[in-house]
């Protein structure tokens, strides 16, 4: 069959471009898709890829201090013992330009860019049951046909820029994290007004106001934050990293959200409220997720929740020296992590500082932005630039920002009218050979990204050379099995207090009019990876191959 797979450049009556596999994004899930299909298949793969350069997430955010919340170590790919042990990360947590150039690195290493077209963004797929084949069209007006089209466009891509009135006749500048531009913003005696304070915001705010003659935060919900920690690695560590690379690999897989420490196995009352403090206090110094490890019961009990949001609001209120803004900040009207919690460097602290106010818009919510600034109900703020943190259509909005249509021309759109529909996230019940790797209904975003992706690839890379194998040219999966999917999915949601915080982006309750399901699934990474390696080896039960 394979060597039936059509070669480079085949145009058949039309002018389109043949591949056997078309991947859409160049991020960590497209570098390492087309590296699995074209060197251990030997298939024919193209990328496709919008931006300019490779990186995908890491290529758009820009803002200042973008850095990823996972630790470096594990922030990267495992798939090749000699990358691991080649790569030398400089600091705790790796900040954007340093990922960049990881991926970049890891596309010239691995031969890739040969195969990935850059600054052709897809709007549209097509599939054609008759002859089972994707046609994909860009914004440029390039055609494309593939057997199979595997989807690698990122959850946290499209950019949510809030529809406030007035933002036409701002006569300053405005930015959107998300979309930063690459030559930077100079702040240097500005106004600044930033909305939002999710984990981006937490992270600009301290930069921004370090540079800006005033930063005004507009905070609509406040947040919990864990401090970082961040700083350079040590010599011992970074040994230490590669020497047990295996091992670090293996505490990965082995529990619910790919990080590279274990979760203890104790519950929060198994010790004393003293204990409870002396814990937490040591986990506050240490820094990061592992914040949410010291306890099993953090995000299934909300009297063991308490005690950590608890202990969280009084770091907040030892910290920030106004009474007014401490309230502010650790009056938090959600259960601890429930939100994806933020690491910070000096989020907190820079409401000390003279030049940063903070600005309640849940109390006084925005009215309208006019020319020269933010109003609110209690009145008006003057600004310069406008940075909008606030966050993206996340999970299945970059999915739905391209036209792609299944079976009898049902627009996905269609498809995902009441919420998002996948068996086990990675495929939709009509679109035959589509992948989605890291879509809603799989583990994505509660999980250290690059650990689902590496799982979500081998899988349907294993998938795809099985179907060829067995001389089959499609798989699809059927409607039930997407349903009983779902249904685990928010089964395992509503065992966690995860669907308590009302306005997070897991829910997609911060985009006006999106359909409210819990869109990851929460049933834990290790648990899922037997789910899916079980499904494969019960001959693919719930997908249709023929
Ligand atoms: P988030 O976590 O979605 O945060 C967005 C922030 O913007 C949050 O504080 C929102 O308040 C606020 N927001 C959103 N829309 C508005 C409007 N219309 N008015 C006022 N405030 C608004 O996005 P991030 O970019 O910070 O983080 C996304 C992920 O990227 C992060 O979790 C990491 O995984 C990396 P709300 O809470 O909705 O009241």
């Amino acid at each position: 069959m394979r060597e039936d797979a059509a070669g480079k450049s085949t145009a058949k009556q039309t002018d389109a471009e043949r591949y056997d596999a078309l991947i859409i994004g160049a991020g960590f899930t497209g570098l390492y898709q087309l590296y699995s299909l074209r060197d251990r298949l030997g298939l024919n793969a193209q990328v496709l890829e919008a931006a300019d350069g490779v990186g995908g997430t890491w290529y758009w955010n820009r803002y200042p201090g973008a850095r990823c919340d996972s630790e470096s170590h594990s922030y990267c790919y495992y798939f090749s013992k000699e990358l691991v042990t080649e790569w030398e990360w400089s600091e705790r947590y790796p900040g954007q330009e340093e990922i960049r150039h990881y991926l970049n690195h890891v596309a010239d290493r691995f031969d890739l860019r040969k195969d990935i077209r850059l600054g052709d963004r897809v709007i549209s797929a097509r599939f054609d049951d008759a002859e089972t084949l994707w046609h994909v069209t860009t914004e440029a007006g390039r055609q494309y046909e593939a057997q199979f089209l595997i989807t690698g466009v990122g959850c946290l891509s499209s950019a949510n820029v809030p529809d406030i009135p007035g933002l036409d006749d701002f006569k300053g500048d405005w930015y959107h994290t998300g979309s930063w531009p690459h030559e930077g913003v100079d702040f240097t005696g500005k106004r600044v007004g930033q909305i939002g304070t999710g984990s981006t915001g937490i992270q600009s705010a301290p930069v921004i106001a370090e540079a800006a003659k005033h930063l005004t935060v507009f905070q609509r919900t406040a947040n919990y934050s864990i401090p970082a920690r961040n700083g350079p690695l040590s010599e011992d560590f970074k040994r230490y990293t590669k020497e047990h690379s295996d091992e670090i690999h293996e505490t990965m897989l082995a529990g619910p959200n790919g990080h590279p420490f274990r979760i203890e196995d104790r519950p929060v009352a198994s010790v004393t409220p003293d204990e409870q403090r002396e814990i937490y206090e040591a986990a506050w110094e240490k820094g990061g997720l592992r914040f949410r490890s010291v306890f099993k019961d953090l995000l299934t009990s909300k009297p063991a929740n308490d005690t950590a949001a608890a202990f969280i609001k009084t770091k907040i209120r030892a910290v920030v020296k106004d009474p007014e803004t401490a309230a502010l900040l650790s009056t938090i009207d959600h259960p601890f992590a429930t939100k994806r919690p933020p690491v910070d460097s000096h989020y907190f602290e820079t409401f000390n500082r003279d030049n940063v106010s903070l600005v309640d818009i849940k109390t006084n919510p925005i009215t309208r932005i006019t020319p020269t600034g933010i109003e609110t109900t209690a009145g008006h703020h003057d600004l310069d630039i406008i940075v909008f943190a606030t966050g993206f259509d996340a999970i299945s909005g970059p999915l739905l920002a391209m036209d792609i249509r299944g079976k009898n021309g049902v627009t996905l759109k269609e498809q995902w009218a009441e919420g998002p529909k996948t068996y086990l996230g990675l495929q939709v019940a009509g679109f035959p050979n589509l992948f989605t790797v890291t879509g809603p209904g799989s583990p994505s975003v509660l999980t250290n990204m690059p650990v689902a992706i590496e799982q979500h690839v081998d899988w349907i890379t294993d998938c795809i050379d099985t179907l060829l194998k067995n001389g089959k040219s499609r798989i699809e999966t059927t409607p039930e099995a997407a349903e009983e999917w779902v249904g685990e999915t928010t089964a395992a949601a509503n065992a966690t207090l995860l669907p308590q915080a009302n306005s997070s982006w897991y829910l997609g309750a911060n985009v006006p009019g999106k359909p409210r399901v819990f869109m990851p699934y929460a049933g834990g990474m290790a648990h899922y990876r037997k789910r899916c390696n079980d499904v494969a080896a019960d001959g693919y039960k719930g997908f249709v191959l023929s």
